[in-house]
């Protein structure tokens, strides 16, 4: 297995780097409270694991370009929108993200409100550039959009956290629960996989193989995050632990408690490393970072 220290750093450098350059960019364009937030918003530090499996997946089917990392900062584009929103009172309520306060907590609920819709075509933008840099043919723009919006629309991210929010103080099925995780956090974690396919223009064979690595490390990553939220500290997480029991949430752990959680989350990182394999695809980097999302301890 590749060394996962390693590709998340240079993950994060690269995506932060970019992250940053259109944060300066979009705050002078836009100017302003607004300006501010959007760039604090896209500026704050994440993992990026959803970054990592973008390059990981670019180059385990032979994509070599650094442009690549445009679309990685994309995927990320569209992930920060979610946090901005999921922190607002209407949704998840919190005050802590990423170890900093939330953005409507930096500035003012309608401030943080308009900069995550703003984001949204952010991500378009930066999808475009970074499409533009890898020089992919008009049809492969197409394809990666339709991958990422879908991804984070109604089918996927925001039908799923539209679940959730419905699902608070009431007891899910595991299948119900599953079609949560599924939505509100699989989603663009499959997509991440499937875009680095996209761009490498793989086989549909091999691009078909990414999704279902990445359906299946979406739904772990999800159990993880469950198991973290309360097993870790609000210092070690960067948000405020204990917020899904605060909210009667059902989680994996409510349901299973947090050993069957953890087993479930493991099993289900070795069924996606199989995937790759039975797919053609070599597993080396994104097995290692399953591996990771599922034992990483914040
Ligand atoms: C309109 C109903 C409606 C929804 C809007 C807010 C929203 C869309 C969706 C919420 C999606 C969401 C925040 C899911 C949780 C995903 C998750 C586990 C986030 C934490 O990811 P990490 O650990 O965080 O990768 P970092 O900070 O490292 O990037």
């Amino acid at each position: 297995m590749a060394p996962v220290a390693g590709l998340l750093t240079e993950a994060r450098e690269r995506t932060d780097a970019l992250l940053a350059h259109w944060a300066t960019r979009l705050q002078a364009e836009i100017g302003g409270r607004h300006g501010e937030a959007l760039a604090y918003a896209l500026r704050t530090p994440g993992k990026r694991v959803r970054a990592a499996l973008v390059l990981s997946a670019f180059r385990s089917v032979g994509g070599t370009s650094p442009a690549i990392a445009g679309v990685a900062a994309a995927v990320e584009t569209v992930h920060a929108y979610s946090l901005v929103h999921d922190d607002l009172p209407c949704m998840d309520d919190d005050d802590l993200r990423r170890g900093r306060p939330t953005t409507h907590r930096q500035f003012d609920v309608p401030t943080a409100t308009r900069v995550g819709f703003l984001l949204v075509p952010v991500a378009a933008r930066v999808l475009a550039a970074a499409a533009e840099e890898l020089a992919l043919p008009a049809d492969t723009l197409g394809d990666m959009a339709s991958e990422l919006f879908q991804a984070g629309g109604i089918e996927g991210m925001v039908g799923g956290q539209w679940l959730d929010l419905e699902a608070e103080r009431r007891t899910l099925t595991l299948p119900q629960l599953m079609a949560v995780h599924r939505g509100k956090t699989g989603a663009l974690i499959r997509a991440s996989c499937t875009l680095g396919g996209i761009a490498a223009q793989a086989a549909p064979a091999q691009v078909a193989a990414l999704t279902a690595f990445g359906e299946d490390v979406g739904l772990a990553f999800q159990i993880a995050d469950d198991v973290l939220d309360c097993t870790g500290t609000s210092e070690e997480l960067g948000k405020t632990a204990g917020r899904d029991a605060a909210l009667a949430k059902s989680t994996y752990v409510s349901l299973l408690g947090v050993d069957d959680a953890r087993r479930e989350a493991e099993a289900l990182a070795r069924r996606a490393v199989g995937r790759l394999e039975r797919g053609g695809v070599p597993s080396g980097a994104l097995g290692a970072l399953a591996g990771y999302i599922v034992s990483r301890n914040s």
